[in-house]
């Protein structure tokens, strides 16, 4: 798609994935109009859109229908990134979880409807399958969510379609499974690999819950931030698509792998409790995402953590080997 002329709204502009997104789009030649309410999202992540004069930015709350409405105008495609992102913490605080994540999309909907836009491209997730055993996960599989996060995706998920099939706005689900990379946060409701970086740079043992057999197919955000552009190219609306790298890992086969690529064999893994409201195996089948929006993998797991990796040292001059 040609973004050059393109007014892009992303909510979450700040967060992990949203900034990534913001300067891929803003790198694409697209306007951005970025929104944030800076909860869990930093404006250090947006340090380079702001020196784009396409880039603006609105501090705000997708939970505030007219903050919205004033927001959305000429714009043709929202990126709804803005979101309670953690599974354990939904678990403490449900309603939470639901206000932020449910209420906030029929917001960002009801805004896209009502102000005339294309297009909302959604950030769903795997959490939505729960324990199904069936692998790898395919769309049209029984879901059964197992959290209180899993349960409030599956609901925005159903709106998206709703809201498709009714108002006939065009509307993409993207199904992330475990997106790591540049930005993510090392905070204790962050992704395992952002917090076990974070214990690699402090020379601590990283921490496995449960018997280190979990699985996760552990997606680099370069490859989500192309899936979403892809998403945003191709005719497709109404539908879900699985975005996930398409090669799972155990959790002891990737803390091997992060000591092993850093040369910090001498860190421990110990094992400890499993967490409350843990899926046991995530594995994406991404041939629909292949089919509908020639959607295809560039990073697996070490060539991820590897990249991330450099990033990281360049970023924050830090040699990880030491
Ligand atoms: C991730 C996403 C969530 C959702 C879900 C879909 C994050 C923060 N959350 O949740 O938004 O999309 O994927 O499945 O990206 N673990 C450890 N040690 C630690 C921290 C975590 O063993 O220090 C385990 C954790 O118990 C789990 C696995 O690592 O078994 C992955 O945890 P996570 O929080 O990175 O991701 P997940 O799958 O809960």
């Amino acid at each position: 798609m040609n973004f050059n002329k393109k007014r892009i709204l992303i909510t979450g502009a700040a967060g992990f994935i949203g900034s990534n997104l913001t300067d891929s789009l803003l790198e694409e030649g697209a306007e951005v109009i970025g929104i944030d309410n800076l909860f869990s999202g930093s404006l250090e992540n947006l340090e380079r859109a702001f020196k784009n004069k396409k880039f603006e930015f609105h501090k705000g709350d997708i939970r505030d229908l007219n903050f919205l409405l004033d927001i959305f105008k000429d714009i043709d495609i929202v990126y709804h990134q803005a979101a309670f992102t953690s599974v354990p913490q939904s678990v403490k605080m449900p309603e939470n979880c639901n206000d932020v994540n449910v209420n906030g999309v029929l917001n960002v909907l009801n805004a896209a409807r009502r102000m005339n836009v294309d297009k909302v491209i959604y950030a769903s997730s795997s959490a939505v399958y729960g324990d199904t055993p069936t692998l790898p996960k395919r769309e049209d599989m029984r879901r059964i969510p197992i959290s209180p996060y899993g349960v409030a995706k599956l609901a925005c998920e159903a709106y998206m379609q709703a809201y498709h099939h009714v108002y006939g706005l065009k509307t993409i689900s993207l199904r992330y499974f475990n997106v790591f990379g540049p930005r993510q946060r090392d905070s204790p409701y962050s992704g395992v690999i952002a917090i076990w970086l974070g214990n690699i740079i402090r020379n601590e043992d990283l921490i496995i819950f449960g018997d280190g057999k979990i699985s996760r197919d552990f997606t680099y955000i370069k490859d989500v931030i192309q899936a979403n552009l892809l998403a945003a190219e191709h005719n497709a609306a109404g539908e879900i698509i699985n975005i996930g790298a398409g090669s799972p890992i155990t959790l002891t086969d990737l803390a091997t792998l992060m000591l092993k690529i850093v040369k910090k064999e001498n860190l421990k893994i110990i094992y400890s409790d499993p967490r409350p409201g843990d899926i046991l195996h995530s594995y994406a089948d991404i041939s629909k995402a292949l089919d509908l929006i020639h959607f295809k993998p560039e990073y697996d797991q070490e060539r991820g953590l590897s990249d991330y990796f450099k990033w990281y040292s360049n970023r924050y001059n830090i040699d990880l080997k030491k």
